[in-house]
């Protein structure tokens, strides 16, 4: 485990090859199976309506969703109607070992990457509490990821996420600026058609 500084703030750790291939494959295979009852959708962004360049899903109690409305956490797949399915254990466990002091996780947002998806500077800041971190993990294709300061001005660096990666980003940290400037494509096997996932794992209610 890699602890990085950012603009001075700790409380970002990088932890490369957290799951080996065998774990990545099991995991993906839970993915697929939550995919298949709660189908990916396109999100749009509030106000504006412009469609997201990566699709969603989610799982566990709480799913974030945004569409024209705002952002937010619902308990309902926004088309389906039906409750998200359950956290797989393997991210279960892992968030037990590199979030121990936080409460549960309620929610996993699944984002998929396919060619020239990207994710813009953003803050995770839609949760009712910040002193949980967030856990994030890399399937398939590397990324590019940017991380900066608790200003969108401050100066950012950016490294890549490699399959199996996990991210973590609390303490002061927690609301840093961070996104997806590029996945690269043809750097991994684990995904046939290609592309990415990220999984991010969130407390959002206080316990
Ligand atoms: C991604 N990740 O890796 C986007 N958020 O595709 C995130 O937005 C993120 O990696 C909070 C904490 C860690 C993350
Ligand atoms: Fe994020």
């Amino acid at each position: 485990m890699q602890d990085i500084p950012i603009n001075g703030l700790n409380g970002l750790s990088y932890l490369p090859s957290y799951f080996d291939r065998a774990g990545q494959d099991q995991l993906l295979d839970q993915i697929r199976a939550i995919v298949a009852e709660a189908p990916l959708f396109q999100p749009v962004m509030p106000k504006t309506g412009k469609p997201f360049s990566v699709r969603m899903s989610n799982c566990g109690r709480l799913g974030w969703v945004s569409d024209i409305r705002g952002y937010r956490y619902q308990p309902q797949h926004p088309e389906t109607g039906l409750p998200w399915p359950p956290i797989p254990d393997a991210l279960t466990r892992l968030w037990a070992e590199v979030a121990a002091a936080a409460p549960p996780p309620e929610a996993c947002l699944i984002n998929y990457y396919d060619q020239g998806a990207r994710m813009g500077l953003h803050q995770d800041r839609d949760e009712q509490m910040f002193d949980a971190p967030v856990v994030s993990v890399s399937l398939g294709d590397t990324a590019t990821f940017r991380v900066g300061g608790l200003s969108r001005k401050d100066p950012t660096k950016s490294f890549r996420l490699q399959s199996g990666d996990v991210v973590v980003l609390g303490g002061e940290a927690r609301l840093a600026f961070h996104g997806i400037d590029r996945v690269l494509a043809g750097t991994s096997t684990l995904l046939k058609n290609g592309g990415r996932i990220n999984l991010t794992l969130r407390r959002v209610n206080p316990a």
